[in-house]
């Protein structure tokens, strides 16, 4: 049987509006773990990274110790379940969280794969970012760019190359960002390639691009890739997103194609959610990854 092993991360630190850290618990309460075993997993719930609690006005950079010691936290308690054979499954917390998932998953020798999955970049550095919001800028942290205190969690500096990546659902992007994404050739399946092209081809083409040459592809799925309308409760909504069919449908096909060997799904406030709305859609994309099938 397969084994999969949760950590929650109850971090809201990296951004502005209170509530994500109670994220890991709105997911947990949607009903995660029967899920999973009804599924025939193998499934231990690691509980939660033990995060600091700060009340303390925001400012630039706001969380920036604590992230930092988090994500080592993360990081560490990844490579110890990876070892024990579990898939590791992480629950954010707002995107900050990133860094630590895959500082943990990401090792020495074999390349990962990545696929984004958000309606924002995340590609911003201390130097691009509007907000100085931390949760904006994890993926940037993952290719090398950015405060060294967390480009430097984990194995290596840059976990990912920019040739194994993809996007995909952005529609709020900075300019500091779209500079990067030029500079990098990153793939990024915005919403008008999905329009365009259809969530199906877009899938097959992330897919070609995220495997090859790899065994490790990790998932990051910020909830905030829906459309607000569906998924309400985020931190940072963008209209004109991808809808509840579209997300369960590219779901089902990395379950098909069998190449994902972690996740994450962050970003879910309660607080701003309706009637735990935002985390059930969480759970049910993390069904149809791991192989729910409608018949
Ligand atoms: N790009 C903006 C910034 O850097 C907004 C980032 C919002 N990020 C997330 N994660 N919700 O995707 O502040
Ligand atoms: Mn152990
Ligand atoms: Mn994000
Ligand atoms: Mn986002």
């Amino acid at each position: 049987m397969k084994k999969i092993g949760i950590i929650g991360v109850p971090m809201d630190l990296g951004q502005s509006r209170r509530g994500v850290d109670m994220g890991p618990s709105a997911i947990r309460y949607a009903g995660l773990v029967p899920l999973l075993r009804t599924l025939k997993y193998d499934v231990t719930d690691f509980g939660d990274i033990n995060v600091a609690r700060t009340e303390e006005p925001k400012q630039s950079l706001n969380g920036l110790k604590e992230i930092i010691n988090s994500s080592h936290m993360l990081a560490k308690k990844i490579v110890h379940i990876k070892k024990d054979g579990y898939l590791p499954l992480i629950l954010g917390g707002d995107h900050s969280t990133a860094i630590g998932t895959i500082a943990g998953v990401a090792t020495e020798n074999k390349e990962l794969g990545l696929i984004w999955y958000d309606a924002h970049g995340d590609l911003n550095t201390k130097e691009t970012s509007p907000s100085g919001n931390i949760h904006g800028m994890p993926l940037a942290v993952s290719l090398g760019y950015g405060i060294k205190e967390l480009v430097e969690i984990g194995v290596k500096t840059k976990k990912v190359s920019p040739d194994k990546m993809v996007i995909i659902g952005a529609r709020s992007l900075d300019d500091g960002e779209k500079q990067l994404i030029k500079q990098l050739r990153i793939k990024v399946f915005t919403m008008h390639e999905i329009d365009r092209l259809g969530m199906s081809r877009v899938m097959e083409e992330a897919i070609q691009i995220v495997q090859k040459g790899t065994e490790h592809v990790h998932l990051s799925l910020d909830l905030d890739a829906l459309d607000p309308l569906e998924a309400p409760g985020v931190g940072t909504p963008v209209t004109g997103g991808l809808t509840y069919r579209e997300s369960h449908l590219a779901m089902e096909m990395l379950a098909e194609s069998n190449i994902i060997t972690s996740a994450e799904f962050v970003e879910v406030n309660p607080i701003l959610d309706e009637k735990n709305k935002t985390a059930q859609i969480a759970v049910g994309l993390i069904g149809s990854l791991f192989g729910q099938k409608l018949l």
